[in-house]
């Protein structure tokens, strides 16, 4: 029998109510027989204000800012950034923040591996000696209709690009993030394809936008938010922006990302956000913005077009939006 998995966050964000996260719970272990399980307290947690954010101590981090890059919108409280995560190695719904602290980050390493002049691991803090920190100031759009915007500490995926040296065929980069049994509860759910895998062209991971972050707010970055190291792709849906990245490949097959392999019909390659292309089961015409829930007109490219649009000149024929 088909079981239809349907993570928490395929449900629209008005109808994310505890009832809702049960009914997803069900719907994803599915089938008869399932044993029906209750939804535990924590799925309550946004009828109460959050579940506030223990210190794992953050280093400071002071890049100087990129003026060129401002958001155009006021800045999440903090506060409303790192207590609401989608990060389901740690569980499906959106308080995440204690249980991400157990995260291991120190070391880090990644690893740079397929078509590339040198296959090779560095370690963090040596690629961090070869790169130039900046501070950019990004709107981020989740395909569950929630926007923040954020001021991100780290460097551009094309220095990263041109560290690795791709061999000439190379078109698509593939992103590997942590799957560490030890620490994630969610690896132990099964109906999801970890690790979490996401990919883009090599002409999109070279575009000035895409960005590896390791900071947030002047400080390293909380592991809530994807310590050490994330994909910041700010026109893309956010599920593109994978967190704590441990391997960057080098390919000529494109990627299937975790949520592709889960949905296709509703999780596509590109992902790039349209406000008049609806998800199958909702709008995506408006967002609401972290904080304030001020329900603001989305954007397509999420306002980052000058900087991409001409990406995708040639490639009409694909799903470009979804
Ligand atoms: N490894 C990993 N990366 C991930 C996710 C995840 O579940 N696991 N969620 C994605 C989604 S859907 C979004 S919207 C953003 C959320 O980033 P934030 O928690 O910093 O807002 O991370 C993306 N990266
Ligand atoms: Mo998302």
């Amino acid at each position: 029998m088909l079981i239809k998995r349907r993570p928490g966050w395929t449900i629209p964000e008005q109808r994310v109510t505890p009832e809702a996260v049960v009914l997803a719970r069900r719907a994803m272990l599915g089938g008869a027989g399932a044993v029906a399980v209750a939804a535990p307290a924590r799925a309550q947690w946004h009828l109460f204000g959050g579940a506030g954010t223990p210190a794992t101590p953050r280093q400071p981090l002071a890049a100087p800012r990129d003026a060129k890059y401002d958001g155009g919108r006021p800045l999440t409280p903090e506060k409303d950034s790192t207590t609401y995560n989608n990060y389901y190695e740690f569980g499906d719904d959106k308080s995440i923040a204690d249980a991400a602290q157990a995260l291991p980050i120190d070391p880090w390493s990644l690893e740079i591996a397929g078509m590339v002049a040198r296959p090779r691991t560095i370690a963090l803090e040596d690629l961090l000696k070869q790169v130039t920190l900046e501070e950019r100031v990004y709107r981020h759009r989740c395909v569950e209709a929630w926007a923040m915007t954020v001021p991100w500490t780290g460097f551009p995926l094309a220095d990263l690009v041109k560290l690795a040296e791709p061999a000439a065929g190379a078109t698509y980069l593939r992103f590997t993030t942590l799957a560490d049994h030890k620490t994630m509860p969610g690896l132990t759910h099964s109906w999801y394809p970890w690790p979490y895998i996401e990919g883009i062209t090599l002409a999109e991971a070279t575009n000035e936008l895409s960005f590896l972050s390791v900071g947030m707010y002047g400080k390293t970055i909380p592991k809530q938010d994807g310590a050490p190291i994330r994909l910041t792709l700010p026109w893309k849906y956010g599920f593109k922006s994978a967190k704590s990245i441990v391997k960057v490949e080098f390919t000529d097959k494109r990627p299937v990302g975790f949520w592709q392999q889960l949905q296709d019909s509703e999780y596509g390659f590109w992902a790039n956000v349209n406000p008049a292309v609806p998800h199958p089961r909702w709008s995506q015409a408006q967002e609401r913005l972290l904080g304030s829930d001020e329900m603001v007109p989305t954007q397509i490219w999420n306002g980052y077009g000058d900087t991409v649009a001409s990406l995708y000149d040639g490639l009409k024929n694909e799903r470009l939006f979804a």
